[in-house]
């Protein structure tokens, strides 16, 4: 893929940085390793650039919002995927996924924006400290889990492209590529997956994009390298696998609302009041439980009223699914 407007990020903001994380990286090591940091003589010579690559997922701080909640088993969370470009089979698109090459990757950032170009995750990542947060996950067919994700917030990213006056919407992209998704071949979905938010949900300081999950990389099934996280809204709306985001004056046009809109709004808000049409959200199974163990009652805004109920105050929200 051609990379244009690479240098646009290359200022001297990210060599900052950059050698701030290389340098919290090396203390905390030197710190794991009981070594003081001034005797060490570890920063002397070393390369930032090359440090930065192989930031330890397993040494990223913990971030605010994060739920104090016990974690969905790993292994779940990894073999119960809905990622219908591989297949509409949990376990099928698992291992279909793995054929994904995911580094190197980039992203454009297109539309209502003073800095558009195709930007190297790589670069992103040296703008954007990564952070855990540990947030419920909601899927439309009323099953729960809770993820220790990892990434940065969506709003800080923006600000660094800065949205103009007139972007309304951000529009999320996944990657089109039939020849290694075969079920872009089926007609199960318009392709590419899209999705969208309106600004104000995307600045919202809950709402990320995630690089890496448990300690480690997102799994190419989870949706690596890049993947939406929006925890109070149903998880379709986090897409993955995300090559282009473009801000829109008008409101995105999005795969699963195109696909059935009487069944997947666009707002999608978590919502145990409102049923979809063909089942009920009151209650969901706690993925990993056991196949007796009682549903959960449904949270509202999936228990993140307190950050995002202000969001849609002016709205009737029995009118969205
Ligand atoms: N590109 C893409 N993104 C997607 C999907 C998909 O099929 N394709 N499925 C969505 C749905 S319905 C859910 S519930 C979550 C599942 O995320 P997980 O597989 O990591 O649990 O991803 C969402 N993002
Ligand atoms: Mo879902």
């Amino acid at each position: 893929m051609l990379i244009k407007n690479k240098d646009k990020i290359l200022s001297s903001e990210i060599t900052d940085q950059s050698l701030f994380l290389a340098r919290r990286q090396l203390i905390k090591a030197a710190m794991g390793a009981g070594l003081s940091v001034a005797g060490s003589g570890l920063l002397s010579g070393v390369s930032y650039a090359e440090e930065k690559k192989v930031l330890p997922y397993s040494k990223v701080p913990l971030g605010p919002y994060s739920a104090k909640l016990e974690t969905t088993e790993q292994n779940y969370v990894e073999s119960y995927t809905n990622y219908y470009e591989f297949s509409t089979g949990k376990s099928e698109s698992t291992k279909r996924a793995q054929a994904l090459t995911v580094d190197p990757w980039s992203v454009s950032i297109e539309g209502e924006v003073e800095n558009p170009g195709i930007y190297h995750l790589e670069d992103i990542l040296k703008k954007n400290p990564l952070e855990e947060r540990i947030y419920r996950f909601r899927c439309v067919e009323a099953w729960s889990m809770v993820v220790p994700w990892i990434g940065f917030p969506l709003a800080a990213m923006l600000k660094q492209f800065k949205p103009t006056s007139k972007a309304k919407y951000v529009e999320f992209t996944t990657l089109y590529d039939p020849k290694v998704m075969p079920g872009q071949s089926s007609n199960t979905l318009e392709w590419p997956y899209v999705e969208g938010l309106r600004l104000d949900e995307a600045m919202n300081p809950l709402t990320l994009l995630a690089t890496g999950m448990y300690d480690d990389k997102l799994p190419k099934q989870n949706g690596a390298p890049l993947r939406l996280i929006v925890p109070w809204k149903y998880g379709f709306k986090s897409i993955k696998a995300i090559v282009k985001i473009r801000l829109t004056e008008q409101m995105p046009k999005t795969a699963w609302n195109k696909n059935a809109p009487d069944e997947y709004g666009f707002f999608a808000n978590v919502n145990p009041e409102v049923a979809h049409p063909r089942w009920s959200q009151a209650r969901e199974k706690i993925l990993g439980g056991s196949l007796f163990s009682p549903k959960r009652k449904t949270e509202m805004f999936n228990g993140y009223g307190k950050e995002v109920a202000h969001l849609y105050a002016n709205m009737d929200l029995t009118q969205f699914i």
